[in-house]
């Protein structure tokens, strides 16, 4: 993409209503605009990060088996009453009249629409275990919308909903959603802690929360810091195998991490030596319960067992906060000049600053240096504008792409560009093919 045909539209103040630095960020970097009180609008280079988070997610939930499917925003009250929800939601949920005077609401949520869809084509046990998810738009009329994306009324959730035939079954599908996020969340760049919380409006008896620690987040949280030296990395996961997910499972969750809902200082103290006790502020990107048959009782999802006998499905359900994802990268990944995107959602992979643009030489190689970029199947942002070489830099660093070339009439007299990383600052000067190498090898060891 040529910035000078892009749409990115920069702000060069800071925007008085954003109080932490990833709205902050999103807004002068032109990725959102405000339309309403915690509803935005995506413009391009945020709704392009939004799909690589997206693109991820379903790479991740397929990995473990699940089955991608889209239910709609809107949902009819019929079903809310039938579970009980409808009353109990609260002033969260959005409620709406059609013109036939029908009750209908935007769902915040998916747990009955989905145990309707069950219910309607399932009815033995064979047909199971199923884990059907999607990612879709949800409005919870938050007392206090605020942050931007990260505590948005209307947002992006991944919610996905496991049926299984009894209770040790739907704990191996709570396992396998507690791994699979672990690894979406480290190939965001990011380091979710899972801990013990409230189970809240969806209900149950059985939760996690997944964290990643940032000052600006809204959830206090207690934990063991032996819990950081865990890591998934590259170890291969069969998500059919109950006892490796079990083993996984047990090793993140055995040491202390609670939020302050479910916190106990006592049991704190016991578990963890004072020396190892972290207490911080938090994020939360994900939540998944085991709620058992609360919904498949209260909606008559059943199926017949191996026995022949009707008994109520066990279900649990999942749920990433794919948009509040990108505020949660910016707060982990970001300096004073602005965002510095992991190489997995940047928005570009490479930018291109011309520093003489109308000098042939120069045009020239930038747009060559372009081109193979394109071949490649490279998203590359290329600032051909007639800015000044100050601002082209400042530019380059609030947008937060990775790795940038800069090309100026002295170096290419040379045969040289330099290449230089967002994150370490550090630029080499190379040829052109060699700069176009390194970088895809980079990106080739990312990937
Ligand atoms: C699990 C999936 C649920 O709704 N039902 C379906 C369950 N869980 S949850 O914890 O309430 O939400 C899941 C994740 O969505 C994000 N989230 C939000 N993101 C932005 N703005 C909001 N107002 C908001 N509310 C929830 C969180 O990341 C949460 O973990």
């Amino acid at each position: 993409m040529r910035l000078s045909r892009y749409f990115l539209p920069l702000l060069k103040e800071n925007p008085a209503e954003a109080q932490i630095i990833s709205h902050r960020l999103m807004l002068r970097s032109g990725m959102i605009k405000q339309s309403s009180s915690g509803i935005y609008s995506w413009l391009p280079m945020g709704f392009k990060v939004l799909k690589k988070i997206e693109n991820i997610v379903h790479q991740e939930q397929k990995l473990a088996g699940h089955i991608p499917m889209l239910m709609p925003t809107l949902q009819s009250a019929e079903l809310w009453k039938e579970s009980g929800r409808y009353e109990d939601y609260g002033e969260e949920m959005l409620r709406i009249k059609d013109r036939h005077s029908r009750d209908l609401l935007y769902g915040p949520t998916n747990e009955e629409l989905i145990t309707d869809i069950f219910r309607s084509h399932v009815n033995s046990y064979r047909d199971l275990p199923l884990t059907l998810y999607h990612i879709q738009w949800k409005f919870r009329d938050e007392r206090r919308p605020r942050f931007g994306v990260m505590r948005g009324r209307e947002f992006y959730m991944k919610d996905g909903y496991n049926f299984d035939v009894d209770k040790d079954n739907a704990l191996h599908s709570y396992n396998r959603h507690l791994i699979s996020y672990l690894r979406t969340y480290e190939r965001l760049g990011l380091k979710a802690i899972p801990m013990r919380a409230d189970t809240g409006p969806i209900g149950g008896d059985y939760s996690h929360e997944f964290l990643v620690l940032a000052e600006t987040g809204e959830s206090e949280v207690f934990f063991d810091k032996s819990i950081l030296n865990l890591s998934l990395g590259d170890r291969q996961v069969d998500f059919e195998n109950k006892d490796q997910c079990q083993e996984i499972f047990n090793e993140w969750t055995s040491p202390y991490a609670r939020t302050d809902e479910t916190h106990d200082n006592a049991s704190f103290d016991k578990m963890v030596p004072k020396d190892q006790q972290i207490t911080s502020r938090a994020i939360e990107v994900g939540q998944i319960f085991y709620f058992g048959t609360k919904y498949s009782e209260a909606m008559g999802a059943n199926v017949n067992n191996s026995e022949g006998v009707k008994i109520p499905v066990h279900m649990g359900s999942h749920g990433i906060g794919v948009s509040r994802l990108l505020g949660a990268i910016i707060e982990a990944s970001h300096d004073d000049k602005g965002i510095i995107w992991p190489e997995n959602v940047t928005p570009f992979q490479v930018g291109i600053i011309n520093l003489k643009q109308g000098d042939e030489e120069t045009d020239n190689v930038c747009s060559s240096i372009y081109k193979t970029f394109s071949d490649f199947g490279y998203d590359c942002l290329y600032d051909d504008t007639n800015e000044r070489a100050g601002s082209k830099f400042a530019t380059m660093d609030l947008i937060g792409i990775p790795w940038r070339i800069t090309v100026g009439p002295r170096g290419v007299k040379n045969g040289v560009v330099e290449v230089t990383s967002r994150k370490s600052g550090e630029s080499i000067e190379l040829s052109p093919e060699l700069a176009i190498r390194k970088i895809t090898e980079i990106y080739e060891q990312a990937d």
